[in-house]
């Protein structure tokens, strides 16, 4: 019987250039969950890191108010899956990232997405006030949170795989050297 979750390509949910599946070969280590195709601008930055990670990943619209039972479905099917993170981003009454997590034990990166009134910080909040016994990782909200979650999943899976890890110690050192060669208008 064929996974539900093939019905959920992006092509018909997000923009035309966005990928409907893995941007990198194998099966998926890392689930990107969005509420919304709006909410791609912003999490298209965490599947960027991923893909420059060469990490396994899939990216799919899995809206919690909208499609209660699909995020069922996935968060069940996460484990079986060999998901070893998700990061789900949502905007508002941000609950996709809680009641992910509520329905599976693969740890859940949350990614609060500015929203139109409250610029994010009713995902924040939403996000982020988990009470106590199921846990979501909070991300800053926006952009640094997308890249930053994946970066932080990169660095779960980096544990266990050395040419992972060292490709993350080449991109801090790549960093450091970007902020020594930043200069000023003085
Ligand atoms: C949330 O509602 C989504 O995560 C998105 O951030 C927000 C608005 O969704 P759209 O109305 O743009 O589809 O579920």
């Amino acid at each position: 019987m064929p996974s539900p979750f093939t019905r959920l390509t992006m092509s018909t949910l997000l923009p035309s250039d966005t990928p409907s599946s893995s941007a990198a070969p194998g099966t998926p280590l890392i689930g990107v969950v969005m509420g919304s195709s709006s909410d791609w601008d912003t999490m298209q930055h965490a599947v960027q890191i991923l893909a420059q990670f060469g990490v396994a990943h899939e990216a799919r619209v899995v809206s919690a108010h909208r499609m209660p039972d699909d995020l069922f479905a996935y968060a069940e099917q996460a484990g079986p899956r060999g998901l070893q993170a998700i990061i789900a981003g949502a905007g508002g009454a941000a609950h996709l990232p809680g009641m992910m997590a509520a329905k599976t034990t693969v740890p859940v990166l949350g990614v609060p997405v500015a929203s139109r009134h409250l610029q994010g910080v009713d995902s924040l909040h939403s996000i982020v006030q988990m009470p106590k016994g199921i846990p979501v990782a909070t991300f800053a909200i926006g952009t640094a949170g997308a890249a930053n979650a994946a970066l932080f999943a990169v660095s779960l899976l980096a544990l266990h795989d050395s040419d992972l890890a060292a490709k993350l110690q080449a991109f801090r050192a790549e960093q450091t050297e970007a902020a020594r060669a930043m200069t000023l208008p003085v």
